[in-house]
This record gives C-alpha cells, structure tokens and sequence, in this order.
C-alpha cells in the first residue's frame, strides 16, 4: 500500500493532526508526519512534495492554521492528491485558515475538509488510496458498516426511551 504523507505548518498543530495520525494507525495504512512550513521552512516543504511521488507517497494531508497556503505550496510541487485540513489557531476560528486553504486557483486543485477536519482527511487520503488498492477499499467497507450500526443502536435506545 503506498504511504499518506501527513504534513503540518507547526507542533502547535498537533492535537488536530493527531486525529488523523490516530485514523490511519487505527486502519493500518502507512503513513509519515513531518512539520514543514509554507513560510519558514518553504525549501524543505517544496524539497518533500517534489520527491513525494517517488518516495511512495499515494497522497498527502496538509494542515495549518491562519494564513493557511501550506496545501496549497505542496500542490504547486507535485501531482500526488493533496487535502487540506484548515486549522483553527486563531482569533479569527479557522475561517482565515479555511479560506486560504479553499480558495485555490484554477490548475492546482487542494481538496479541503472542514475547520480541524482531520478525521475525514484521514480517511478521504484512504479512498484515495482505495481507488487502486483493495484492501484499503475493504477497510473502508468495514468501517462503514460499523458507523451504521452505531447509529442503528443509537436509534433503537432513543426509539425506546420515547417512543414506548
Ligand atoms: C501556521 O501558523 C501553523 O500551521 C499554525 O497553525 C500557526 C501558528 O504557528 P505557531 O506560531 O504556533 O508555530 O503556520
């Protein structure tokens, strides 16, 4: 299975990135977590996303927070997926991240998640991933059917406190 890259502008961003790390060891996908920043490591981040594809990388996760172009300066650099997670870090919640992270010209897509949307990054670098790879699909299958029958016991307890 190739790797997911997972990238943040800085340790401060770590108790979101966790959340994705925590996903993807939970499924079993291999993945690296490096902190390269847009702004104050921007050769080291360029230096990563150049080589990603040859380093058996199949997709990579960006998160930062305020003036957010972290995704962004990873897609300049390669042709690997990138999904940006929005952080907030910041007095302005996140939007200031968000917007930066969306609102990408047209040519270099970044497919952005929700404000400390980690989970879902996680686990949309896995469909990624699933396009190509079976087992990562399977993985996916299954956690699905188990996010059904959480809320189909979800709904059986609340059916039976009110409705009975
Ligand atoms: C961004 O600036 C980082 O991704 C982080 O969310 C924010 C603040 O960084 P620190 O000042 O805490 O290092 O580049």
């Amino acid at each position: 299975m190739k790797k997911i890259g997972i990238i943040m502008g800085s340790d401060s961003d770590l108790p979101v990135v966790e959340k994705a790390v925590d996903t993807l060891k939970r499924h079993e996908v291999p993945f690296e977590v490096h902190i390269f920043s847009a702004h104050r490591t921007p050769e080291q981040a360029r230096d990563f996303a150049l080589h990603a594809r040859e380093n058996g990388f199949g997709a990579i996760i960006a998160a930062a927070g305020k003036a957010a172009h972290l995704a962004g300066a990873i897609a300049a650099n390669t042709t690997l997926p990138v999904i940006g997670i929005p952080l907030k870090s910041s007095t302005l919640d996140g939007v200031d991240a968000l917007l930066s992270t969306v609102q990408m010209p047209s040519g270099i897509p970044v497919a952005t998640v929700a404000i400390d949307g980690a989970v879902n990054a996680a686990l949309l670098s896995m469909e990624i991933l699933a396009v190509a790879d079976e087992e990562a699909a399977e993985k996916l299958a299954a956690l699905r059917r188990e996010e059904t029958e959480k809320v189909l016991a979800k709904n059986a307890a609340v059916e039976t406190r009110f409705n009975s």
